[in-house]
């Protein structure tokens, strides 16, 4: 089974104490009209700032998902799915609202095709079933059997694949394509053409075969990145130029071997791609392809209404937690949307600013993915302002001018080792206690060392017992939910 949707890479809910802001809207800074009076609608689209003129190719605000986790991911190095994982997977993404999601070949082994024929009995509710070949009429026999909704088919077109892979030339490429093709075809299903190494192969023979492909009335011509070699402009200025050759969809698939994955799947849909292909946390061969959480946050930038009203956002931490248990991979700190740190707010600054309007800081709305922003405050970087929210949800009184001396105090020991936030609290606690007994002022530290030395006998203070052996931290510094 998926391990629970709250899970976090190395922190636990329990360690986490919430600060609610979930009154302050995610809302983008006032504008001229309203002159910072009143919020502004929020914004829908950031197009209107960096529009260009050759805008109206672009498919930012209308795109599809081809979701290839159970085929390009199966080629990750530690994938190895069961069918109840691949049922599970396929369900989720369903659930999820992806359009379609490819499976591993029927050719590839028996196991495979029994697993593409028992996905295609599940009765998906939304996602249509692919399943992705070789440019062969004995594979194409084969998937059109499996009760699959369509298939994509994929054969090199660069001359390093011709020369040192299939071996065969662009003729023979074009009569087997127009076979494979019209055979699917005949059986009612989608079929897409892509061609592998497209961004190596010669661009006089893609647009020749592209052309052929879309004459015959293949539904999508796909354009890959197979070894993740392209940058965003190329890939601007292939897809535009097969927009102007070709009249079908265009499917893209991008790998992430040079970090491009992401910007050249929206380079690509600027250019009027209709398709994007991308797998669960990127998984697929060498390091993968665009990964679907990284699309969806990019995507979301570009129209959250768009975005929001298709995919049930909220599930994309369940299903990399799920894909991640599968493989056998923890998903990354820095992941998008889902990572430990993705909405962690830490120096005062920050802090400060997100407290009073998360949009500062923030061009994703946590909550829009059922996820909770923190902001981190027992370290030598914290500032008043985030304590004073702190001081608030622990129902303390204490004036501004107490808060910040006692936040000088936290950034004292923090600057020794960082603080958790039981200390924090304890901290702040034996301060209000001291200031309303009468015991303390603001400004005597020592007397409040005293105390806290008092009911914090066991706090450690010398950064040598602290710290472990490398100097690092012996404690992840603890975070607090501010939504
Ligand atoms: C591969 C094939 C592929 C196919 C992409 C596509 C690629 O090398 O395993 O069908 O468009 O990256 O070229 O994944
Ligand atoms: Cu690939």
């Amino acid at each position: 089974m998926c391990p629970p949707a709250d899970q976090t890479n190395g922190v636990t809910k329990d360690e986490m104490v919430p600060i609610d802001n979930s009154n302050t809207p995610h809302i983008p800074p006032p504008t001229n009209e309203t002159n910072g009076k009143s919020e502004p609608p929020p914004v829908k689209s950031h197009k209107g700032v960096y529009g260009r003129a050759s805008d109206f190719l672009s498919n930012t605000s209308n795109w599809k998902i081809i979701e290839s986790t159970l085929r390009e991911g199966e080629q990750f190095a530690n994938a190895f799915f069961t069918l109840e994982k691949k049922i599970e997977i396929a369900k989720m993404l369903d659930e999820f609202g992806v359009e379609y999601i490819e499976l591993t070949s029927p050719a590839a082994s028996p196991e495979s095709r029994a697993h593409c024929e028992a996905i295609c009995k599940l009765g998906l509710k939304r996602t249509k079933i692919l399943t992705h070949i070789r440019c062969h009429m004995d594979d194409a026999r084969l998937a059109v059997e499996t009760g699959v909704d369509g298939v994509d088919v994929v054969i090199g077109t660069s001359s390093f694949l011709r020369e040192h892979s299939h071996g065969k030339d662009m003729t023979w490429i074009t009569k087997t394509a127009i076979e494979v093709i019209e055979f699917v075809k005949s059986k009612g299903i989608e079929i897409r053409f892509s061609s592998e190494d497209s961004f190596r192969s010669e661009l006089v023979d893609l647009l020749s075969i592209y052309r052929t492909v879309d004459k015959i009335g293949v539904n999508r011509v796909g354009v890959a990145d197979t070894v993740g070699c392209a940058d965003p402009r190329q890939v601007y200025d292939l897809v535009r130029t097969l927009r102007g050759v070709v009249s079908c969809d265009i499917e893209t698939h991008f790998h992430n071997d040079t970090g491009c994955a992401i910007a050249n799947a929206y380079a690509a849909l600027e250019a009027g791609a209709t398709h994007v292909d991308t797998s669960v946390l990127g998984i697929g061969e060498r390091n993968g392809i665009t990964p679907l959480g990284g699309l969806i946050a990019r995507m979301m930038v570009a129209d959250p209404e768009y975005v929001k009203s298709k995919y049930n956002l909220s599930m994309l931490r369940e299903i990399e937690n799920c894909v991640a248990e599968a493989v056998e991979i923890s998903v990354p700190f820095n992941n998008y949307i889902t990572g430990f740190c993705a909405f962690t707010h830490k120096a005062g600054i920050h802090a400060k600013a997100i407290l009073a309007n998360p949009s500062t800081y923030e061009i994703l709305n946590p909550a829009d993915f059922g996820m909770t922003r923190y902001v981190s405050i027992g370290h030598r970087l914290t500032g008043w302002n985030a304590v004073r929210s702190r001081v608030d949800q622990l129902n303390l009184n204490l004036t501004d001018d107490q808060v910040k001396d006692a936040t000088a105090k936290i950034k004292e020991l923090a600057d020794v080792r960082t603080q958790s936030m039981e200390d924090v609290d304890m901290i702040l606690r034996i301060y209000h206690t001291g200031i309303h007994s009468g015991e303390l002022k603001v400004g005597q530290s020592a007397v409040l060392d005293k105390l806290l030395d008092k009911h914090m006998p066991s706090r450690e203070t010398s950064p040598s017992r602290a710290n472990g052996a490398n100097g690092t931290p012996a404690k992840r510094p603890r975070v607090e939910e501010t939504a």
